[in-house]
């Protein structure tokens, strides 16, 4: 199969194992980032569609209903199976992942491979959720049960789809939950994909329901419905606190949150410059910049400072741009319209208020939502660049000269998603470590994530956390039950 022969299977609704029209026969167009032309139109869930699909979600979480009455062990084997059949369909995920996201194929494939991974230890998780028999006072018999907390709404952004849907849908479904998915209205078609797959794995009905459309309708009646226990979101700071208030305004549903991020990563004089290079590199440019942890803020000391931003502008320099589809390409085209100009806005801010553009700065080509990779030194803290979330190709390099210096400045922000530090001195990353207000630190590597790690932010980089045990313990309630002892 050539990389650009992509089927597109699915473009409905997918309600009660079933892919449907929207209610109001409403469809929106999926644009390809790589050219701005339409792929497809998918059906556009509202208000109405939310409605039957929570209904469907909250039928197959009734007592007694197929989904409660299975044994957590075969809600683990319908996890495993859903596992193989990503891995099986594992090209075909990650072409249509590269089509309608823009991120590279090469990238893509990884990303099924991390789901992969992730569904096999939520699998691994179904049948060890248990309580605790506790000693109370009083001499009765107490004991806690750890329970599904029900109908659950997830809410996906459009950067790694893939990954956010297996990583909110994987405990959600361990834990014994229904779910209605809202993904990002920029890539439905993965998520479509993955939910033929849950059908395919023997999913009972009802069970998953994915419902693509707009955040402010779909994505809205989600978090305000009031039959929906919880809704665990990924995306902006500005939306997730919407998220909050549709919760509060509500049910008091449960609320997870992960939002954005202004992460630094910090770089001694003692570090090996060519690898710290390679790290930043990573840090930054990973997925056009489009990760919620990227690397935005490089602080490197004095001393290396110089050949530092001489060697990232080399480096940045030897990307190569293109159609996400085609082997040997580097980097894709951003998302969409609006975050091509956010990220062209923000680099004509670094421009104006003196940072210094060492390569980039400018759009890539004439069609696609391309930008250069972009790097600025000479940043302080004060601008523009510094503070907001740019979420595109744009590395910053500020210079400090001691470890309080770094750590002031590291945490001088609203975020705190993930830090790094790279430096041969133990006493510098173990206190750095433990000073940074961020929800990762890594020290001598960078975005080092991996299923059985829990990831979430401090401060406005949001609420909760995801993956590990923790990740699970968002899925569920606790109850407690005291038996009187006959005295
Ligand atoms: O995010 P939105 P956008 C950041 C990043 C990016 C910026 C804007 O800085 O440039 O956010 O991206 C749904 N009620 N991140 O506009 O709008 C929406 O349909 C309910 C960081 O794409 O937050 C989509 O499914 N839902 C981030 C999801 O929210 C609503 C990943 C995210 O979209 C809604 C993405 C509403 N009122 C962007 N409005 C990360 N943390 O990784 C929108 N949505």
């Amino acid at each position: 199969m050539s990389a650009k022969n992509i089927e597109i299977k699915y473009t409905n609704l997918f309600i009660n194992n079933e892919f449907v029209d929207a209610v109001s026969k409403k469809t929106f167009p999926v644009i390809n980032p790589a050219t701005e032309k339409i792929i497809t139109n998918v059906a556009e869930a509202d208000k109405a569609d939310v409605d039957i699909a929570v209904a469907a979600a909250k039928a197959a979480f009734a007592r007694k209903s197929e989904w409660r009455k299975l044994d957590a062990s075969a809600r683990g084997r319908l996890l495993d199976k859903l596992a193989d059949l990503m891995e099986r369909d594992a090209e075909e995920l990650a072409k249509l992942e590269a089509l309608e996201s823009g991120k590279i194929l090469g990238y893509c494939l990884f990303c099924v491979q991390h789901c992969v991974k992730v569904l096999r230890y939520y699998a691994g998780y179904a049948d060890k959720i248990h309580g605790n028999t506790i000693p109370a006072d009083g001499g009765n018999f107490a004991l806690t049960r750890k329970e599904p907390i029900g109908v659950v709404g997830q809410i996906i952004p459009w950067n790694v789809l893939l990954i956010m849907i297996t990583w909110k849908l994987a405990p959600a479904l361990a834990a014994g939950c229904t779910v209605v998915v809202k993904p990002a209205e920029q890539t439905p078609l993965t998520a479509l994909a993955v939910a033929a797959l849950i059908k395919e794995a023997g999913f009972p009905k009802g069970v998953v329901n994915v419902l693509p459309g707009y955040g402010p309708t779909a994505g809205a009646a989600v978090a305000l419905h009031n039959d929906i226990r919880k809704v665990a979101f990924t995306g902006s700071t500005e939306v997730g606190q919407k998220i909050l208030a549709y919760a509060g305004q509500s049910n008091l549903k449960n609320v997870s949150l992960e939002l954005g991020g202004k992460s630094p990563l910090v770089i001694f004089d003692d570090a090996d410059v060519d690898e710290a290079v390679e790290m930043a590199h990573m840090a930054t440019f990973t997925c056009q910049g489009q990760t919620c942890c990227a690397g935005s803020r490089i602080f490197v000391q004095a001393g290396i400072y110089d050949e530092f931003v001489r060697k990232a502008t080399a480096r940045a320099r030897q990307i190569k741009i293109g159609d996400p589809l085609e082997y040997g390409v580097d980097q894709g085209p951003q998302i969409d319209q609006p975050s091509f100009d956010k990220i062209l806005r923000l680099i004509g801010t670094g421009k104006a208020q003196g940072a210094k553009l060492q390569t980039g700065g400018d759009r890539f080509g004439t069609q696609g939502y391309f930008v250069q990779p972009t790097i600025f030194s000479d940043v302080t803290d004060d601008m523009t660049i510094a503070k907001e979330e740019i979420f595109g190709p744009v590395q910053s390099i500020f210079k400090f000269n001691t470890l309080e210096e770094a750590i002031e400045r590291a945490n001088k922000t609203e975020y705190g998603l993930a830090a790094g530090v790279i430096t041969k001195n133990i006493y510098n990353a173990l206190e750095f470590s433990q000073a940074v207000e961020a929800g990762s630190v890594w020290v001598n590597c960078y975005m080092a994530i991996t299923t059985q790690l829990p990831f979430g932010g401090y401060k406005r980089s949001g609420i909760g956390r995801e993956m590990g045990e923790d990740g699970l313990q968002g899925y569920l309630e606790t109850k407690t039950i005291v038996m009187a002892v006959k005295k």
